[in-house]
């Protein structure tokens, strides 16, 4: 039988097949598949998966299907990357005005990870009814020149929520931000029927604890899955080689072809190109720190690990 995995919790994976939901183990021969080895978990949420039911009410995992793509994130304390979750259509980060405050650097580093394995992503910035007066401003300008897609909205007055619905239709995506965003919310109030478990007004200072405590799939109709998962407040990509970072930087690549070296790092060089359209405005200077502050964690990384 085929079946999408919606949850994982412990040794136990969740599959959706029909309208049911069948508890499984992973079969012991899936850990020695040479495709699945190169990640902490046999299987993960949004994977297809043949199961067999072991005669009462739950199942075995057989065989985990070819995957579309992979949302993965890797720390330099491990050697393998974790799976999150598996056939995304969208990722979707989740940041928010009032508290937890606007990390952009965390979300560039979303959009590093959706560049490379291909996933579009879409920021969604939550609590517009703490926007204050220029807060909005200072978004666009940190992205001028690379114009990701953006959609502020609040699922406490309901503000964008049609939006995001309509581009959230047909898809599987992932709900990615830090604890206190209101990505549980926002799922709440999309489906109100829903009432999964948000982070209490008290708590929520932005360094509440996690409210969500493991990555779900919630199924909107047969053509849309929604993810939620717990709380992030970092997000590794420790698998990417340093002179690779350029490329997922869309509005460096641009002008990359134009710099004196090749490759260019885009740190020093002369005649960069990247670096005369920082000067000139057309870049932002906060997304140049910012790549340049993954760049060199990512050095650190790959020079001690080869030394
Ligand atoms: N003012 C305002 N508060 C909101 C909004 N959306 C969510 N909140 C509040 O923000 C807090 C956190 O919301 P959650 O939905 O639990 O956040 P989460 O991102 O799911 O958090 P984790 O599950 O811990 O990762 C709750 O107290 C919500 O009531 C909004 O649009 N406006
Ligand atoms: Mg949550
Ligand atoms: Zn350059």
């Amino acid at each position: 039988m085929t079946g999408t995995v919606v949850k994982i919790y412990g040794r136990y994976y969740v599959i959706g097949y029909g309208g049911r939901k069948i508890n499984c183990v992973l079969r012991g021969k899936l850990r020695r598949d040479k495709r699945l080895e190169k990640y902490s978990e046999a299987a993960a949420v949004g994977d297809l998966v043949e199961f067999e039911m072991d005669g009462g009410e739950t199942g075995a995992i057989e065989y985990v299907h070819e995957r579309r793509n992979v949302f993965t994130r890797k720390y330099k304390e491990s050697d393998r990357s974790d799976l999150i979750a598996a056939n995304l259509d969208l990722i979707v980060v989740i940041q928010c005005f009032g508290k937890p405050r606007l990390n952009l650097r965390f979300v560039d580093r979303l959009m590093v990870r959706g560049e490379k394995e291909g996933i579009p992503v879409l920021l969604c910035v939550n609590k517009f009814d703490l926007a204050g007066e220029h807060d909005t401003d200072q978004l666009h300008r940190y992205y001028r020149g690379y114009n990701p897609d953006i959609i502020l909205m609040s699922a406490k007055t309901g503000d964008g929520l049609d939006e995001l619905k309509d581009v959230l239709s047909g898809k599987l995506s992932i709900l990615i931000g830090n604890s206190g965003v209101g990505k549980t919310s926002i799922l709440n109030s999309m489906f109100p029927g829903l009432d999964l478990r948000t982070m209490d007004i008290s708590k929520s200072t932005g360094k509440g604890r996690h409210a969500t405590t493991n990555v779900e799939m919630i199924r909107m109709d047969d053509n849309t899955g929604i993810i939620d998962t717990p709380g992030l407040r970092e997000f590794g990509l420790m698998d990417i080689k340093p002179n690779e970072l350029a490329n997922y930087f869309m509005e460096f690549r641009h002008y990359a072809s134009r710099c004196s070296f090749s490759p260019c790092t885009h740190e020093h060089e002369p005649g960069c190109e990247v670096i005369k359209k920082v000067e000139n405005g057309e870049i932002s200077k906060d997304r140049y720190i910012s790549y340049l502050n993954i760049m060199s964690t990512l050095k650190d990384y790959y020079e001690n690990r080869y030394r």
